[in-house]
C-alpha cells in the first residue's frame, strides 16, 4: 500500500539549447550518444508536470496542456514511468498532468523539459531517491537532451563509455550567473517534418561527413570548457556558432538531403552578422528546426531584439536569461 506516501507531486524543468550539439546515438535503446554535448538552460521555456497515483483506472493517464492524450502518447510516458516502477517495486498507475509554458506561439515546447520534469516528479512520487546525476541517466532515456534539463546554467552531458548507462550523465559546469542570454527568433512554430530522432539516424546512415562529427565535437568541447570558465563570451559564441553550422552541414549532406532551415532562418543569420560588424557580439545557433537562437550578452539583448524588429514581429522575438535546475513546485504553484 502506498497510502502513507504523498498523493501527488509537481516539478518544473526548463528547456535547454545546445551550444555543442548532440547529433547521433551509439545505442538507440539506451539513448547513449555518439558524442558529449553542452547546453545552456533557459528560464523562459519550461514544463510543469504533476504526477498523482491513479486509483481510478487500471492504466496510466496523461493530459498535456489540458488535452487528454492518445494511446500512443500514453504508451511513451508509461514506458518511461516503468523504469521507476521497477526501481521502487511499486506497481501503481499514475496520472500525468503536464503543461508546457512557452511565450505566445513560440512553438518551442521541448521533449527536454518534458522528460526532465517527468523524471524529477517520478523520482519523488516513487521515492527512488536518485541523485540528480543518476536521474539525468533516466531522463536521457525519455529524450537525450532531457538529461541536460535537470540542471541549470551551462550543462555538460558526458557521452560515457561502451553500453554503460550510468556513465552517460549530465552535470552542471557553471551557473551562468553572469551577463549571458539568448534572443530566440521564432520563424515557424509548427511541428517539424523530420524529428531529431529520425534526422540524426538518417545522418549517421547516409551522410559522408558524419565520420568527421565526433572529432570536431571533441575539439570544440576542449576549447569551450576553459572559455566558459573564464567567461570568454566571444570564444563561447564563436565555437557555438561554428558547431551548429557543422552539424547542419553534416545533416544537409545526408542522402536524400535533409534541411531544417527556411528562408527566414538565413535572414536571421545575416542580421546577426550585421550586428557583429556593428560591434555587438552575438552568435547564432540552430537545432532541428528553422528557429534561430542568438547567443548574446543579456544586457545587450534589447539592442539585438530591436535590430531584428525590422524583419520579425514582436511576438517572434523572445529574450531569455539562463534558467535554473529542475525543482519541486509548492502546493498551488502548478
Ligand atoms: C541538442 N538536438 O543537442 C540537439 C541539437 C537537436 C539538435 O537534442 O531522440 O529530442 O529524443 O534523444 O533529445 C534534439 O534531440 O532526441 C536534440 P532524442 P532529442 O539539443
Amino acid at each position: 500500500m502506498i497510502s502513507e506516501k504523498s498523493h501527488s507531486v509537481a516539478y518544473r524543468a526548463h528547456t535547454n539549447i545546445a551550444l555543442i550539439k548532440y547529433w547521433g546515438k551509439r545505442n538507440k535503446e539506451l539513448f547513449l550518444p555518439v558524442t558529449s554535448s553542452l547546453s545552456l538552460t533557459l528560464d523562459q521555456f519550461y514544463t510543469d508536470t504533476k504526477l498523482s497515483w491513479n486509483d481510478q483506472t487500471p492504466s496510466d493517464t496523461f493530459t498535456l496542456n489540458g488535452q487528454v492524450q492518445d494511446a500512443n502518447a500514453v504508451q511513451n510516458v508509461s514506458r518511461f514511468i516503468d523504469m521507476f516502477r521497477e526501481l521502487s517495486g511499486i506497481n501503481q498507475h499514475v496520472h500525468v498532468d503536464s503543461v508546457n509554458h512557452v511565450p505566445t506561439a513560440a512553438g518551442l515546447a521541448s521533449s527536454a523539459s518534458a522528460y526532465a520534469a517527468l523524471a524529477a516528479a517520478s523520482n519523488d512520487l516513487f521515492q527512488t531517491n536518485l541523485s540528480r546525476q543518476e536521474l539525468s541517466t533516466y531522463a536521457r532515456q525519455g529524450s537525450g537532451s532531457a538529461s541536460r534539463s535537470l540542471f541549470g546554467g551551462f550543462v555538460l552531458w558526458n557521452k560515457g563509455v561502451d553500453d554503460d548507462s550510468a556513465a552517460s550523465y549530465a552535470e552542471q559546469i557553471d551557473e551562468a550567473d553572469w551577463d549571458i542570454g539568448m534572443v530566440v527568433v521564432v520563424i515557424n512554430n509548427e511541428k517539424k517534418k523530420i524529428s531529431s530522432r529520425v534526422g540524426m539516424e538518417h545522418t549517421i546512415q547516409t551522410s559522408p561527413f558524419y565520420s568527421l562529427w565526433p572529432e570536431t565535437v571533441e575539439a570544440d568541447l576542449e576549447k569551450m570548457l576553459p572559455a566558459i570558465e573564464v567567461r570568454d563570451f566571444k570564444t563561447i559564441g564563436e565555437i557555438a556558432e561554428h558547431n551548429a553550422m557543422k552539424m547542419h552541414a553534416t545533416v544537409i549532406a545526408s542522402n536524400p538531403s535533409i534541411n531544417y532551415w527556411e528562408p527566414k532562418s538565413l535572414v536571421a543569420m545575416d542580421i546577426v552578422r550585421d550586428l557583429r560588424e556593428a560591434g555587438i557580439d552575438c552568435y547564432f545557433t540552430m537545432d532541428a528546426g528553422p528557429n534561430v537562437k542568438v547567443l548574446c550578452r543579456l544586457s545587450q539583448a534589447h539592442i539585438i531584439k530591436e535590430a531584428f524588429s525590422s524583419a520579425f514581429n514582436d511576438d517572434q522575438l523572445i529574450i531569455t536569461g539562463p534558467g535554473r535546475q529542475a525543482y519541486k513546485l509548492a502546493d498551488g504553484e502548478f
